[in-house]
């Protein structure tokens, strides 16, 4: 049997029907949400009509089980708060079709909240024993949901955990998400490692006060010292860091958030990553000293939340050789290996057993945003080379 390219894009874009935003091929899909479980499924009678066993895990990972030993290709299929069509969505699609037309035995996968709506990458998180199913459940979203509570939305879909003996090996395929394919006209990326991150929320509470009585040396502005801080961080970080290195405060919530109120209260996301851990360690050193410093010489509290975080992990050789045989077949000379500076489940799963990924370019390496989109051509083009690497593994 071989691969059905209609079949496969078809399935990708039946996918997006969850959760679309209505702008572009975007998608809001967040774990557990209406769109993520509604998809979730309908993904369970793909997993059923491909004829696989589909199965939920206690924590909304969807697996779709071949009969014994079995390789194992998949992704996410949940999305941003603002997601792409294809992050996730592409490796667990891409994952159905091969198991549909492989002539080995393939189990499929799509985990939950690799977006971290409630952690990093939750659902493999836990899978792999990277991250403990009580402290999991104590998580919360933005707005105060816990992941316990969200993950009961399951009800008694929610079976066992899933033995990872039974599979030899994960390989994931991706969007690159980032410029460098799409820049250089390549079509195919074979992974060689991930980096790592980490991942906090941070408070300063100061003194709410009045906007037009209160003289600026008298503030204990909050949103002031969330300035500083970051301005005192960039300069800072630049004894340690490469310009591989990237931070991001993405969510900001001040407190009470009043156009005629010094604000009193802000609580950030602070997130950094870098392909070493050392460097990931300094930099934390760095981000609690100088949140600390900024808050004492303002008279204010500083307080921190549980540090998230992975570490940087190296992709199996054996898996990149086969699927950098299938790139050179495929797209001769329109390949490459690459890191990734983007998360993946992979590097949880990289804990259990040899795991390898293959990207396809995002144009203009845009994700994270409603307007991700990579050409047919090229997700094709990935299809047939994790295709084509997963026949040559058995
Ligand atoms: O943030 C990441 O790298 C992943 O897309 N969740
Ligand atoms: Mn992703
Ligand atoms: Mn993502």
């Amino acid at each position: 049997m071989s691969i059905k390219p209609e079949r496969f894009l078809k399935s990708l874009h039946d996918l997006r029907q969850f959760g679309s935003s209505g702008v572009g091929k975007g998608v809001v899909r967040p774990a557990f949400s209406d769109a993520d479980i509604a998809a979730r499924k309908w993904l369970a009678d793909q997993i059923k009509d491909a004829g696989l066993t589909p199965h939920f895990d206690p924590v909304g990972n969807l697996f779709g089980l071949a009969d014994g030993p079995s390789i194992l290709l998949g992704s996410h299929s949940d999305s941003q708060p603002e997601g792409g069509w294809l992050d996730g969505a592409l490796g667990v699609m891409a994952a159905l079709e091969v198991a549909r037309s492989s002539n080995v035995p393939v189990s499929v996968v799509s985990f939950q909240d690799e977006e971290g709506r409630f952690g990093v990458t939750t659902g493999s998180a836990i899978w792999s024993g990277n991250l403990p199913l009580t402290q999991a459940d104590a998580l919360c979203d933005h707005a105060g949901v816990p992941f316990a509570e969200a993950r009961a939305r399951m009800g008694d879909l929610a079976g066992d955990f899933v033995a990872p003996s039974r599979f030899t090996g994960y390989i994931e395929m991706h969007i690159e998400q980032g410029p460098t394919l799409d820049a250089e006209r390549e079509q195919i990326g074979v992974v060689t490692e991930i980096v790592g991150i980490r991942d906090m929320k941070i408070s300063f509470d100061g003194q709410q006060n009045h906007a037009g009585t209160t003289p600026m040396h008298l503030r204990r502005d909050a949103f002031q010292a969330l300035s500083a801080f970051n301005t005192e961080l960039g300069e800072r970080f630049q004894n340690v860091v490469t310009p591989c290195t990237v931070w991001t405060i993405g969510h900001v919530s001040l407190h009470p958030n009043a156009s005629s109120i010094v604000p009193g209260r802000v609580t950030f996301s602070m997130q950094w990553r870098d392909g070493d851990a050392d460097r990931l360690t300094r930099m934390e050193g760095i981000v609690r000293t100088t949140a600390k410093e900024i808050a004492s010489a303002r008279g204010m509290e500083v307080s921190f939340g549980p540090l998230l975080g992975l570490e940087p992990v190296d992709m199996d050789t054996k898996l990149q050789s086969a699927l950098a045989g299938a790139a050179e077949q495929i797209a001769p000379n329109k390949w490459r290996r690459m890191p990734s500076g983007a998360l993946h489940d992979a590097t949880n799963v990289a804990k259990l057993m040899p795991v390898a990924m293959l990207f396809v370019p995002s144009i203009n390496g845009v994700s994270h945003a409603f307007e991700e989109d990579t050409d047919e051509a090229d997700l094709v083009a990935g299809l047939r080379v994790l295709s084509g690497a997963v026949n040559t593994l058995f």
